[in-house]
């Protein structure tokens, strides 16, 4: 990993990070590409950076399609709460599984290559809108512009699941995909990140675990331009983890795994299949009735590991609750809620009711901008 990258790349780096639109981004990241010394230190970091340049150009020219009206355009716009992005070989039942999810009947038969370009679906469950996109197969090679656009809607999903056909050397798929993310600068294995970087509108630097000396953190991230922000840190985490946190080389995205097939290879055992850790597998048992389940352990997967809550709100006229929650991260307050509903409620608050039987001694409690919510919580905002 890089360390030590010279003042003038510190300073590219920070035009990059201030870029508004994509097209300024492409023009920093050119221009702090041709700043970084190449040498056997920073071979990762010159190969991620050229990564991010065409996966720029490529969601640029993707993005004009689109404006243009073309067809070929692979990029989804995203909706819903959260968006889940399919990926796996020809035949491993991606569309079976897709139509399971969203109720929707797209073709899925024998014929490989069926899903010829990305198609949406809403999954919705636990009050959550989940959007749902199959893709087109990805085909086993590191060097293919099919696998690229693909990828690239990968890149930009909040979740991923990787479905395996369980009937046909599903190690060797599972790990041709893995192969394939991380070349894209993608993880699926949370405790690869060392580092994260949360930046802030104040407050200046906090550092939240990590073995390092916090002054030499807080350095390193001013030279990058970055002064405010909540840093949390493993205890094996170095200042080369810093960087590239900074640098942001690596994005993880938690995922599941799919197993699919399994009544065609009953005898498959957990010992032959390598199960990657922290990554929740599922069962697609191919039977109607099973999708409520998979539903339900998608949905209760997806908003533990992406730190979301659900929060219902309370019209303080009719005493209605909402039928759909807000989808917040944790740790948000009541005063996230209010900027949500309505600006003027923000500014006029008075004071707010939370109803939650599950962790609250009495409901309604009576509390101020301040309060941190959690799930399920139901809200009525007071305002003056
Ligand atoms: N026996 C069995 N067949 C399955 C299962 N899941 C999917 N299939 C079948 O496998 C074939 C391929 O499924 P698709 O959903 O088209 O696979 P895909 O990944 O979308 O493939 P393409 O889009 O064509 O690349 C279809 O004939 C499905 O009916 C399963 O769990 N068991
Ligand atoms: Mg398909």
């Amino acid at each position: 990993m890089p360390a030590n990258l010279p003042p003038q790349a510190k300073a590219k780096w920070i035009k990059v990070m201030e870029a508004k639109t994509k097209e300024e981004k492409l023009k920093a990241l050119t221009e702090f590409l041709s700043t970084v010394p190449k040498h056997k230190g920073t071979e990762k970091l010159v190969m991620q950076i050229k990564r991010q340049i065409s996966r720029l150009k490529e969601e640029i020219e993707s993005e004009k399609l689109r404006k243009g009206g073309a067809r070929q355009s692979t990029f989804i716009e995203k909706e819903g709460d959260i968006q889940l992005v399919l990926l796996g070989f020809p035949n491993s039942g991606k569309t079976a599984l897709f139509n399971a999810l969203t109720g929707l009947n797209m073709p899925s038969s024998d014929a490989p290559f069926e899903t010829r370009k990305p198609q949406p679906g809403m999954l919705k469950e636990n009050g959550l809108e989940i959007q749902v996109i199959d893709t087109p197969s990805l085909v086993p090679s590191t060097d293919s512009a099919r696998n690229n656009q693909i990828l690239a809607l990968a890149f930009n999903a909040d979740a991923l699941a990787l479905v395996v056909d369980a009937s046909s050397n599903p190690n060797e798929q599972r790990s041709f995909m893995e192969k394939l993310l991380t070349e894209r600068g993608i993880t699926i294995f949370e405790e690869q990140v060392k580092v994260t970087i949360e930046r802030r509108r104040s407050g200046g630097i906090s550092i939240v675990g990590g073995r390092l000396r916090n002054d030499q953190v807080v350095k390193l991230l001013r030279e990058y331009g970055i002064y405010h922000a909540l840093v949390k840190l493993t205890d094996d985490a170095t200042l080369d983890d810093v960087e590239a946190a900074i640098l942001e080389t690596i994005a993880y995205k938690p995922a599941l795994l799919v197993l699919t097939k399994l009544d065609l290879n009953p005898f498959l055992s957990s010992d032959t299949l390598m199960l990657p850790k922290g990554v929740k597998t599922l069962h697609f048992k191919y039977h109607p009735r099973d999708s409520d389940y998979l539903k339900r352990e998608i949905s209760d997967y997806l908003l533990a590991k992406l730190n979301l809550i659900r929060i219902y709100t309370r019209n303080p006229k009719t005493g209605q609750v909402s039928t759909r929650p807000l989808v917040m991260r944790k740790g948000a307050r009541v005063e996230d809620v209010a900027r949500r509903i309505h600006s003027g409620l923000h500014e006029n608050f008075k004071y707010a009711l939370i109803w939650n039987e599950h962790r609250l001694k009495f409901s309604p409690m009576k509390v101020g901008k301040d309060f941190e919510l959690a799930d399920l919580d139901i809200v009525e905002i007071v305002a003056q």
